[in-house]
């Protein structure tokens, strides 16, 4: 492609709505232009990457046994009544009706879907498994869309749904695409730890999400350099820890005036926040709890949604606390509390503690769990911090926040028996589906990939997702001698089988340069005096800034190799199972 006759349009200055880096070199580079909130146009340069990464999602599918097919994004609310979906999902889901008035979504995912289609085609135990996948567009309503392509509210994914017999067969399903997305990820040219994962609303088992490393994750995850325990902290169980025993004292009320928070408690009354009990409020569903963790740590809601199993958590509003502890916000505590009592698995570890009274401008001291207030449920309800003891081997935590990309689930036979969805075995016997489902967000990990590889005058694409391999750079198209050399070579690059753009507009050097960088190819070859006098180009890596003086003559095998070679770093190991 010749870049004057390519819609590219590269800008200067960040815009104004980008706040991460990403979502600014996405829109910087020309790779992708905004259509509305959350929805986004994918410019040349952007749907090359794209297609880059939808290749090697469907090589390693496929190598493992995936079949491609496209499900429709248009839904009947119909099967989402029968999974009794259609009503857990509120506005996030995106919701029409046909002109016969008829209630239909845009998918946000596709188990339905996939399931009715399965339900009718398959009826025997010799059709399986069958591991069905689609690289598809998805609606889901996001509150706030933000960071461009990595929470928009239509991008695109890869969704794989499997379909075994039984359990082993899921698991032997379930490993593949671990080793399947392994190789994806890697390919990509991505740092990403697999991480155990909640299985949140899915209910099932076994999840686990891959993430990539980056500054701008929204996840929060663990991980332990002494053994492959990596967690999200939604999940992440969290290990009691023992504060010093002492005997248990008379409990006594003193005067706190003023003093409301954890920290000024601790500082008023000369006592670490570990010897403090925070006393959180709740509303689960349509019950309020009373939730008990350490002066210095934090709830983890997910952990307490699942205890709790309820649909709706959030934080009581203080007007409600006032009233269940008759005392204000700053000085609630558990003893003499009348309502059921969580507490994180520390609280009863704890002796001779400090909590609220209840009762305006004062704490308790000497607080012991049992003796002055009873606790209802012990739960691990804390969020997990970097520092502490690695579950698995007990080494120090490291914790880390992580983008998303791919996340895999052991569903069971939850969509299976709600549509009723069956095989016959050996026997005649009629069975469930057991599946699996498994999805890889294709335009944020472009945005991830970004993320990841990126300098102050651009991004840095790994050869193996780059929108193309080399760009050659004529320093001068006033220069006949010059402009024909690039062409020649870029016709030669071609003939090579390379990806190559040759940059032939009429503009300063400078600012092709600028916009080589800002772009991102790996390679950059520019055709100047040089060329024309001493018959060299001058061959610049983006990666490593290295630049090297090529004989004309030899600059596409060259490149060629330049190109193989760093092709070999992305390659994936594809021992231990395979389809
Ligand atoms: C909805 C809406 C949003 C949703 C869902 C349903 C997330 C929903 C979970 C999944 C699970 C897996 C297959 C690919 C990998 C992820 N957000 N999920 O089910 F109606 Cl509005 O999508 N599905």
């Amino acid at each position: 492609m010749k870049v004057s006759q390519m819609l590219i349009s590269t800008l200067r200055e960040n815009p104004a709505e980008a706040e991460i880096v990403s979502h600014q070199l996405l829109l910087r580079a020309g790779l992708i232009r905004k259509s509305a909130s959350g929805i986004y146009i994918y410019l040349p340069l952007g749907m090359r990457v794209l297609e880059k990464i939808s290749a090697i999602v469907r090589e390693e599918m496929n190598r493992f046994g995936g079949q491609e097919l496209l499900l429709p994004i248009v839904q009947p609310a119909e099967l989402w009544q029968e999974t009794k979906r259609w009503d857990v999902y509120g506005e996030e889901m995106f919701r029409l009706k046909d002109r016969h008035n008829r209630d239909f979504c845009l998918g946000p995912t596709h188990e339905e879907i996939i399931t009715d289609l399965v339900r009718r085609e398959v009826n025997s135990y010799k059709q399986l498994p069958l591991l069905l996948y689609q690289i598809q567009n998805k609606y889901r309503d996001e509150k706030r869309p933000r960071f461009g392509l990595m929470r928009g509210r239509e991008f695109v994914m890869k969704d794989l749904y499997s379909f075994d017999r039984d359990q082993e067969g899921l698991e032997h399903s379930y490993k593949k695409m671990y080793q399947a997305y392994t190789n994806v990820f890697k390919r990509c040219g991505l740092d990403f730890r697999v991480v155990e994962a909640d299985s949140g609303a899915i209910g099932g088992s076994t999840t686990h999400e891959f993430m990539v490393l980056a500054e701008t994750g929204e996840a929060a995850i663990v991980y332990c350099d002494e053994c492959d325990y990596a967690a999200n902290v939604e999940k992440a169980e969290a290990i009691p820890m023992e504060t010093e025993k002492e005997p248990a004292a008379e409990m006594e009320l003193v005067a706190t005036p003023d003093a409301r928070t954890i920290e000024e408690v601790a500082g008023y009354l000369k006592v670490s926040p570990k010897r403090l009990i925070k006393t959180l409020f709740y509303r689960a569903d349509d019950e309020i709890v009373a939730v008990l963790l350490r002066g210095d740590r934090e709830v983890n809601e997910v952990k307490l949604q699942n205890h709790l199993d309820c649909l709706q958590l959030e934080l009581a509003d203080p007007k409600q606390i006032e009233e269940i502890a008759e005392s204000p916000v700053g000085f609630v505590g558990p003893v003499g509390l009348n309502v059921k009592i969580l507490a994180d698995k520390e609280i009863p570890l704890l002796t001779n503690a400090v909590a609220g009274a209840n009762r305006e401008g004062y704490h308790y001291k000497n607080v012991n769990p049992g003796r002055d207030f009873e606790i209802d449920e012990v739960a691990d309800l804390r969020q997990v911090e970097a520092g502490e003891p690695c579950p698995k081997c007990g080494a120090k935590l490291n914790s880390a926040r992580g983008i998303e990309v791919g996340q895999i689930f052991q569903l069971g036979t939850k969509y299976s028996e709600a549509l009723n969805a069956k095989y016959t075995d050996e026997n005649g016997q009629e069975q469930l589906l057991v599946m699996g489902c498994y999805g890889i967000g294709i335009s944020r990990t472009m945005a991830a990939a970004i993320e990841q590889n990126h300098d102050e005058n651009g991004i840095i694409w790994p050869i193996t997702i780059a929108p193309a391999q080399v760009v050659i750079v004529p320093v001068s198209t006033k220069e006949e001698a010059q402009v024909e050399a690039a062409e020649k070579l870029y016709r030669a690059c071609l003939n090579a089988g390379l990806e190559v753009i040759l940059d032939d507009r009429d503009e300063r050097a400078g600012v092709k340069f600028k916009d080589a960088d800002l772009i991102g190819y790996p390679i950059r070859v520019t055709v100047g005096k040089r060329t024309v006098n001493e018959g060299t180009v001058d061959v610049k890596l983006r990666h490593s800034g290295e630049e090297q003086a090529v004989q004309l003559t030899e600059a596409t095998s060259h490149l060629k190799e330049l190109v193989d070679n760093l092709f070999k770093q992305y390659q994936a190991q594809y021992e231990g199972i395979t389809a």
